[in-house]
């Protein structure tokens, strides 16, 4: 019997990759992002109406998604997976010089998002006894970072809020994963900076960055795994990507930090 596979953000990047992974092993997918032409065009793509259903919803707007993913129309209605993929970054700038408007719009979509579609497709999932959450965390929700201040806070409530999931359907076989990657190369870049496409193209230029296939097919292994297995939580980076040293700056010292790889910080004092 075809399974069904839920996508929040599905017009790019991850929730894009993951549709198609899933599609082509024959799973029924549910497709939500605000840009609806794309999400046409996925649908096409995957075998039109039958095999995808579209909504054009933004994950912002609790009554939609909840009415959305509340009552899905047969035979999309018994989702087995949710990937709650949707979220951004915004900016990087200091915490002091950060705009609200920025750190609103990552809350909103990275944290209320998350739970409007959690909190519409888990009754479902608890009554039939199965079903899997699938979270898009960071490594930002675990690594601080300058820069990182609201968009890692609001991952590091994916990762809490994804293990209290657990915690609460202890007893149930509905599974919970958090999967935090690193360095990926997909449109989130481009819409931290703002649209500076230069920018983010720099950042990935010889670093053999994750590409969204990769994290489609890590979904698909979480997934498929026997279902009395559930991974709590990885982390993903690709092998070019790994911690830096702390820094340490005299008060006063007004040192200048220079992003010259992505999470990893160099500072200077001038
Ligand atoms: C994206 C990873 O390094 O930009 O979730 O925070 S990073």
């Amino acid at each position: 019997m075809s399974k069904t596979i839920v996508v929040t953000g599905a017009s790019a990047g991850f929730g894009a990759a993951t549709a198609r992974r899933f599609a082509a092993d024959g799973w029924r997918v549910v497709a939500t992002a605000r840009r609806r032409e794309r999400l046409e065009a996925l649908a096409e793509e995957l075998g039109g109406p039958d095999r995808v259903h579209i909504l054009g919803i933004d994950m912002r707007d609790r009554a939609a998604v909840t009415e959305a993913l509340g009552s899905l129309p047969a035979p999309f209605d018994e989702p087995d997976v949710l990937v709650n993929n949707a979220g951004l970054g915004r900016g990087m700038e200091p915490a002091w010089e950060s705009d609200l408007d920025d750190w609103e719009a990552m809350v909103d979509t990275n944290v209320k998002g998350l739970l409007y579609a959690t909190r519409a497709v888990l009754p479902g999932m608890v009554a039939r006894d199965r079903g899997h959450i699938v979270d898009l965390g960071s490594t930002a929700g675990r690594w601080p970072y300058p820069g990182g201040n609201v968009y890692g806070a609001s991952k590091a409530f994916v990762a809490q809020f994804s293990r209290n999931l657990r915690a609460d359907l202890l007893g149930t076989r509905v599974r919970v994963t958090n999967l935090e990657p690193g360095l990926c190369e997909t449109e989130f870049s481009v819409h931290r900076f703002r649209g500076d496409a230069e920018r983010a193209a720099e950042l990935y230029q010889g670093k053999d960055p994750i590409v969204p296939e990769d994290v489609a097919e890590i979904i698909h292994w979480v997934v498929h795994l026997p279902p009395h297995v559930n991974i709590n939580a990885m982390e993903i980076m690709p092998v070019t990507q790994a911690w830096g040293a702390l820094p340490v700056t005299p008060l006063g010292g007004g040192h200048i930090t220079i992003m010259i790889e992505y999470s990893v910080i160099h500072s200077f004092i001038v």
